[in-house]
């Protein structure tokens, strides 16, 4: 090793410093040393003219070579190193070769430098190009089937084979210049682009030389170059010719298989990748595995084409020209299964969903094809969906690994890619709630259409969720079916980066794109990224570059559009044919064992296609993503239509506060204002009272103490935005060093989770409510920083949240936690928009329900969501409690105050929580004007915060006898009953509603037409609120003061709507 350093102190000028750094040990030498003995070289040396940083890494390889045998290098590398071994002098070291003996005739070396130095520089320019076709290689790999990028279409060729297309005519041949699957498809001028014709490389190497980048000619074609580390396309052999050196790098890179790996700043995965792809002979295939992957192909296509002759007039976005999509997932599942997956959770969109779901799931054929029949009856209540959005869940045997398997493909809206995360999410849950913690059991696999995965913020969004430590599902599989066209959309026209995959560079995962019309090429890229997920838990992409041979739908016509490129399509050869072809020729299978195949699945379609007919009615629930076993009765309905009471014990509410103001480990110093925030807690137990953040504390601490996870994620929810929350408290004096009071409520209790998210809605609100999905034995929770950022994740609002049992029979208890409230703090951090959960709440605004003893619990079963807004802790407290407790899951959204956490009266006793409370939907007025009901004049509904500014001012007008004031504390559904029986108590009272929020938004459009049914239109509902505006809140402090005072006025002058009447 001194021997090696000393070597090295020569070849570099070294400073003092970096002299120091070098000491440490970093390559074994070779045991054997032949040269004589050591001189230590102190004193500084001039640089070697030819030496440079990168250069000196291949001279150190050099150097190791030759010290293991001095013949494994080249004549002049060995002269070279025997004569700085001798003591030769800076710059004299570098001698000619030829016909030198070592040292001590030092002085006669000079002169024959230029050849050596020839000698160094051509094999820095072979390493360089090494590099250069790992780093660029995939542009000029063949990857796109049609080879349209690559033909004229005046004289487009019939393709009968794999395509011999030269990746550098790409930008010479293509008459349009689009449809590429890498639109940067400018040629490496660094990079010999040739096929393995060594004519061709010459060809080539001339070309290049003339003007050439690394100064190799055509001379240098036959001479041997040693292989530097980095590379293994030498297999056993350390050298290689140039000749071959191109050769074996153009197989590696520039076939079928463009990889895209050497952004990622890890050695080790990046030798890894170039193992996979580099060694010699890598992409064998056994007859076995050649005959199953025709067995598949054969499935994939002919399932295709059995629906396209039964139901030609039928849109099912069929997977025509990504036939190899199959047999990819199944490669993905067999090699995962192998290596201890028992669990794949998948999110897909429109394109070949039916043909994932036969022939990789493996739903019942006739299941799918009776979805194709019309006359099917619905037996379930809700909107149902379309047979392509569906989603279903299946346990079975993989017939490859022996093993047990459950596949589920998550149900999806149309919207492209917003599944994304939901399934990240639900793998999550699966991992945690069985101890998977490094996703050894339990991965995803996505898979995305070219232009949505470019174009689909949220699929950077998911990509960033991949590596936190409470989000992170430790790797997924993503294949893009990149078609390369987006419904009538050219990718030149969808995308500004290269490839459709360039997102998933931001978290170094290697990239594969792969020619789809050579199956063996997808299967081998597929076993090398589950294998990849296997080995580090990390994202891998596969990008599938196929085509689409039909419109976007069986009813589209492409010619309008794409006329060249479905010209060339129309005369592409089914990818099915053309390997059949080939195992033909390659005797792997004899063409009577094909056509039976063939006979064979056909003849599967269609007997399930008989016994389809018999199937009379459609149940939405048998396409289940998550079966939650043992929740419902077998016929799937609540095992009860009670909810029992959510109060607890007063040991308990003690035990959790005491919990919540303390800090449950030794020697942990917590921040001095923290010391206060607990002590106040603690005072507030002694009391029996909670504020708002002590009565989450009972809420969760309890449910914990019952068994429930709970998990809280979204943007700084540790402390809590307000600074209200402090569920993870952080030592002062240790890095790092946390505690959550929360997981110390009882020795048995579930874990609690809460973690900061990152910045982002789309993404985390889609994850927590993939999560919900797993089980309804959680209460997950999601916290917006403040409600209006939820807007930029409306589309899981809109799409999955909303309507999500409605469309797919799966119920889920997600809980959403917005910040709202009119503070004075401007336009952007005032609104949670209740208008808009409320417009899409499912109760008639007209109908009044028939009330009966289990009408709450009916109502909440009937509905799509529950909205509330809680004026007090103990509601709160309450309605999260109830969100487990009751015998079914509904979405929950809570408009959650900011003020009132630290208003001193929005406070609740512990006498509000004991056994037997329970959540007051509607808080009816309690105080003076409850005692002489028939001599209120007003009866004021509100709900939230405004209730506290409004009993002030009734207070400070002394009209306490006058005014009553109910709360309604849950908005939907909207407590008829209650309502009701608060507007007679006070029969004599006229109707008000009063919101701080503006006319056009806040609750009013949706409690007045009920307000109205329930008192069967009998009385007006005046408004006292902010007028009709487009914007939120006022930015100006005077202006919200001005406006707050209005309201107030209208709401109690009591002839404030005369002029109305
Ligand atoms: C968010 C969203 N925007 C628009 C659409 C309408 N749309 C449906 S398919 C499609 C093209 C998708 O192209 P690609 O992702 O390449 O998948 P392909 O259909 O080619 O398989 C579009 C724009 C959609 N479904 N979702």
């Amino acid at each position: 090793m001194l021997r090696l350093r000393t070597c090295a102190a020569r070849l570099r000028p070294l400073g003092a410093s970096q002299a120091a750094r070098t000491a440490g040990p970093r390559r074994p030498a070779a045991g054997a040393m032949t040269s004589g003995p050591v001189r230590c070289y102190a004193a500084p040396v001039a640089s070697e003219p030819f030496l440079n940083g990168t250069s000196s890494n291949y001279v150190e390889e050099m150097y190791f070579a030759w010290l293991e045998n001095p013949k494994s290098v080249h004549k002049s590398w060995d002269v070279f190193f025997r004569n700085a071994n001798a003591g030769a002098p800076p710059g004299a070291a570098y001698q000619s070769p030829l016909g030198l003996s070592v040292a001590p005739q030092l002085s006669s070396l000079v002169g024959a430098r230029p050849n050596v130095e020839k000698l160094v520089e051509d094999h820095l320019a072979v390493q360089s190009l090494i590099r250069a076709y790992q780093v660029m290689g995939h542009h000029n790999a063949h990857l796109d089937p049609l080879g349209i990028s690559c033909v004229n279409f005046d004289d487009a060729p019939v393709n009968s084979g794999f395509q011999d297309i030269r990746g550098h005519q790409v930008a010479q041949l293509d008459p349009l210049g689009i449809m590429d699957a890498d639109l940067d498809s400018c040629v490496p001028t660094d990079i010999i682009t040739s096929s393995d014709k060594l004519d061709a490389v010459k060809d080539r190497l001339t070309l290049l030389t003339v003007g050439g980048f690394y100064g190799l000619d055509e001379s240098d074609l036959e001479k041997v170059f040693r292989l530097p580390t980095t590379t293994f396309i030498g297999g056993s052999e350390s050298a290689l010719p140039l000749k071959e050196i191109i050769r074996r790098l153009e197989m590696a890179y520039c076939q079928h298989i463009g990889v895209e790996f050497m952004f990622i700043n890890d050695l080790e995965q990046c030798q890894w990748i170039r193992q996979k792809f580099e060694t010699p002979g890598v992409m064998q295939f056994s007859l076995e595995e050649k005959r199953t992957l025709l067995a598949r192909m054969v499935r994939s296509t002919r399932f295709e084409e059995f629906l396209q002759k039964k139901w030609s007039a039928e849109k099912r976005f069929g997977l025509e020209g990504c036939e190899s999509l199959i047999p990819a997932l199944k490669t993905i599942i067999d090699m995962s299964s192998g290596s201890g997956v028992e669990y794949v959770i998948m999110g897909m969109p429109h394109r070949g969903r039916l043909n994932v779901l036969a022939n990789v799931i493996r739903k019942e054929l006739e299941q799918i094809f009776c979805q194709f029949d019309s006359k099917l009856e619905a037996a379930d209540e809700g909107s149902g969906d379309v047979k392509y959005h569906l989603g279903m869940y299946h346990r079975r045997i993989n017939r490859v690994t022996d093993r047990n398997i459950t596949l589920s493909l998550v149900a999806n809206p149309s919207h492209l890619e917003a599944a994304d995360p939901v399934v990240q999410g639900k793998t999550k849950a699966e991992q945690f709630y069985c101890g998977d913690d490094d996703g050894n059991r339990v991965m995803s696999i996505l898979i995305h259409g070219d232009a949505a995965f470019a174009g689909q913020g949220i699929v950077y969004e998911t990509f960033h969720l991949s590596d936190l430590p409470s989000y992170t599902t430790h790797g997924t599989v993503h294949v893009v079916v990149n078609n390369q066209i987006g419904f009538t959309t050219d990718p030149r026209m969808a995308r500004s980066s290269p490839y459709p995959t360039d997102v998933a560079r931001v978290v170094n995962a290697p990239i594969f794109h792969v020619n789809a019309d050579d199956p063996e090429a997808v299967i081998y890229v597929c076993k090398v990224a589950a294998e990849w997920r296997a080995t580090f838990h990390k994202d891998v992409v596969v990008d599938l570059v196929c085509y689409r041979r039909m419109g976007h739908n069986e009813m589209d016509e492409p010619m309008f559009t794409q006329p060249l490129m479905y010209k060339q399509i129309k005369k592409q050869k089914p990818v099915l044919l053309k390997y059949a072809e080939k195992l033909i020729a390659d005797g792997s299978v004899t063409r009577q064992e094909y056509e039976e195949e063939i006979a064979k699945y056909d003849k599967i379609c269609e007997e399930a296609h008989a016994r389809s007919k018999d199937e009379k009615i459609l149940h939405i629930k048998h396409w289940l993503d998550s079966p939650w076993p043992g929740f419902f009765t077998l016929d799937g309905q609540p095992k009860s239509m009670s909810c029992p009471s959510t109060g607890l014990t007063e040991e308990n509410l003690n035990h959790i506060g005491q919990v919540a103001s303390s800090v449950p480990v030794e020697d942990f110093t917590i921040h001095g204002g923290l010391s206060r925030i607990l002590k106040g807690r603690a005072a507030m137990v002694g009391q029996r009272t909670v504020d708002w953040a002590l009565g989450e504390y009972m809420a969760f601490g309890s449910l914990l103490k019952e068994g429930i996870h709970v998990r809280l994620s979204g943007q700084d929810v540790e402390r809590g935005t307000f600074s209200h929350r402090h569920h993870v408290l952080h030592d002062q004096n240790v890095d790092k060093r946390i505690c959550i009071p929360m997981n110390h409520v009882a020795p048995d209790q579930a874990p609690y989770t809460v973690c900061n998210s990152s910045l982002s809605e789309y993404g985390v609100l889609g994850f927590e409510l993939g999560f919900a999905m797993a089980s309804p034995n959680a209460l997950i929770l999601w916290e917006a920083q403040f409600g209006d950022f939820h807007n930029t994740a409306q589309c899981i609002i809109d799409q999955f949240i909303c309507p999500g049992q409605a469309k797919w029979v799966r119920q889920n208890g997600i809980v959403l936690l917005l910040p709202h409230g009119m503070e004075g703090m401007g336009p952007e951090h005032s609104s949670a928009r209740p208008e808009r959960f409320l417009q899409m709440c499912n109760d008639d605004p007209d109908i009044m329900p028939t009330l009966s003893d289990d009408f709450a619990v009916r109502q909440l079963y009937d509905c799509n969501w529950i909205v509330v807004n809680c004026s007090n802790p103990a509601n709160y407290f309450h309605v999260i409690r109830r969100q487990i407790l009751l015998p079914f899951r509904k979405p929950l959204i809570v408009f959650t105050p900011k003020s009132l956490l630290r208003h001193p009266e929005a406070r609740s006793s512990f006498d509000e929580m004991l056994p037997g409370s329970e959540f007051k939907r509607l808080i009816p007025e309690e105080g003076v004007a409850a005692q002489r009901p028939e001599e209120v004049k007003r009866l004021i509904f509100c709900t939230g915060k405004v209730y506290y500014e409004l009993t002030k001012e009734r207070k400070n007008r002394d009209m306490e006898a006058t005014v009553a004031i109910a709360r309604i504390e849950q908005l939907s559904p909207f407590p008829f009953d209650q309502v009701e029986a608060e507007s007679k108590r006070f029969a004599n009272a006229d109707l008000v509603w009063c919101q701080e929020e503006h006319k056009n938004q806040g609750y009013y459009d949706y409690v007045k037409p009920r307000i109205r049914t329930t008192i069967q239109r009998a009385k007006p509902v005046w408004y006292a609120g902010r007028g009709p505006a487009a914007a939120p809140a006022t930015g100006n402090k005077n202006t919200h003061l001005l406006e707050l005072r209005r309201l107030l006025d209208s709401a109690f002058g009591l002839d404030a709507f005369q002029d109305q009447q």
